[in-house]
């Protein structure tokens, strides 16, 4: 028997990072992070845009809290800055920044709203880059323990979810592979795993404190899940389908949950001289942290199609959420590479749309982790506009949400047990690469590239109520019409 609607309890939630947001990149003892560093080199962000005000949700908070709190969101999903709370990454605590995410959790908690907390969402304390190089060095490792310590012990008595990683592979690839991310390098395939070696030893760290400290707190990390099919059913492009989940999901989601790398891509990183260094111990603790977590998490943007590709063939890292990745084939050569799909559409930014895709993600979880899932991301940037009757009219993000909502309550109805979906993200904020016009919230904030270029007021688009309702019905009614809301409202 299949039920209407979602399970009791399920956390209609929304997402955001620190680094998008919050702005005050410098005030109350803030340290700076890479991003405040690596958006000044010309040419690395559009229009040179830079999180220094972003949507100034530091000071807005509450107002932005309180608008979650009108839609009847029942989750929040937000990310610490490490240099808030650490400024030089290491040593002194700084007790403002600290407060900071006091008032937010208790202001969530005020409004019923259960607060999801990232540990690392790409900012680094810049310090930790100079000192050492970040997490090109082992030394961060203890760093990481010592940040999550702090937090943990701080929030720990109001926090029940945490989420220790986000999309560690896009991090890793953007800032080691294609240059597009801090710190900025290109190729350095081996320092690319051995930084994700540290990454997940980080995470495997903080999963064990936080369960010594909390034992009935639920942890995980967000994969950016980017599932795979095969370009057609001859069997070497089935192969290359094998060999890009291994390559784009397996390496991190086996560690979380299994402790262990996949084994076929661990061998050909020893042929190529490529697999990262491990001390001993380190599996052991990979394992013991992956006995620990209570669920995936999953960022779901798009799918990728996986066709063979010969040993001197295409080879172009394009991730997933580059902006360049629009209509071009980029792969690895003798393991795949990824041709557009062309069954399916595009967003603006070349991003395939793909609904199914996130069914496919939750089972493929549940039938090879068996754990439960928290969708961490999902949804749809665009080019919103504030139209003369101040109304914001975002079909296209409702249908996108809808979609994929339908797809999940697919999944649900398939056996996977889904405990929350955060979209991205409740208000617009700063797309790391692609500035303030790539526009993702259900809420408008009125600025553009340049600093001054608005108040930072808020606005509720059309999806807002749409969402509003979903919850309300607890996604029975995903059909809403908010027009005839909304005749009324104006
Ligand atoms: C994910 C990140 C988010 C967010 C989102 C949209 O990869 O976790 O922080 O940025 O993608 O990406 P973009 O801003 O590139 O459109």
């Amino acid at each position: 028997m299949v039920n209407k609607g979602f399970p009791e309890g399920f956390l209609w939630g929304s997402a955001s990072a620190a680094y998008q947001i919050e702005g005050a990149h410098d005030v109350d003892g803030k340290g700076l992070s890479n991003w405040d560093t690596f958006v000044r080199i010309p040419g690395k962000t559009f229009q040179a845009t830079t999180g220094d005000k972003a949507v100034d949700h530091y000071n807005r908070y509450q107002e932005d809290i309180q608008l979650m709190a009108e839609m009847g969101l029942k989750a929040y999903r937000f990310s610490i800055s490490w240099p808030r709370v650490i400024p030089k990454g290491t040593g002194e605590v700084n007790e403002l920044g600290l407060q900071f995410y006091d008032n937010v959790i208790n202001e969530c908690l005020a409004h019923g709203i259960v607060p999801m907390v990232t540990m690392y969402h790409w900012d680094l304390p810049q310090a930790l880059e100079v000192a050492y190089g970040g997490w090109e060095n082992r030394q961060i490792v203890d760093d990481f323990e010592q940040y999550a310590k702090t937090i943990i012990k701080r929030y720990g008595d109001r926090v029940k979810y945490w989420i220790t990683m986000n999309e560690q592979s896009i991090f890793t690839g953007l800032g080691w592979q294609s240059a597009m991310h801090p710190p900025g390098k290109k190729d350095d395939d081996n320092m690319f795993y051995q930084v994700n070696h540290h990454a997940h030893l980080a995470h495997a760290k903080a999963v064990l404190a936080l369960k010594k400290l909390f034992p009935e707190a639920k942890v995980g990390a967000s994969h950016a899940h980017y599932p795979a099919y095969a370009f057609d059913c001859k069997p070497e492009n089935n192969i290359a389908r094998m060999n890009l989940e291994d390559f784009r999901n397996y390496w991190w989601m086996d560690v979380y949950a299994f402790g262990r790398y996949p084994k076929r891509a661990f061998k050909h990183l020893q042929d190529h001289g490529m697999a990262p260094e491990m001390d001993e111990g380190d599996l052991d603790l990979l394992k013991k942290a992956a006995s620990q977590i209570d669920f995936m998490g999953v960022n779901y943007y798009q799918t990728a199609v996986a066709e063979e590709n010969a040993a001197d063939g295409i080879k172009a890292n394009m991730e997933a959420n580059s902006s360049e990745a629009k209509g071009k084939t980029h792969g690895v050569p003798s393991l795949y590479k990824s041709p557009a799909n062309p069954h399916l559409g595009q967003t603006d930014w070349g991003w395939t749309i793909d609904p199914v895709g996130l069914r496919v993600c939750c089972r493929d979880i549940t039938s090879r982790y068996d754990l439960p899932i928290v969708i961490s991301e999902n949804g749809l940037g665009a080019f919103d506009k504030k139209e003369a009757d101040g109304r914001i009219r975002d079909p296209y993000r409702i249908d996108y949400i809808k979609t994929h909502v339908e797809q999940m309550k697919l999944a649900i109805d398939e056996g996977s047990e889904i405990w929350a979906y955060c979209t991205w993200s409740f208000t617009d904020l700063l797309s790391w690469l692609n500035g303030y016009q790539k526009r993702y919230g259900f809420v408008f904030v009125d600025r553009e590239e340049a600093e001054d270029s608005g108040t930072l007021d808020r606005f509720k688009k059309d999806s807002y109520y749409w969402y509003q309702h979903v919850i309300k019905t607890n996604g029975v009614d995903l059909d809403f019409d908010v027009s005839s809301l909304l005749a009324r409202v104006d």
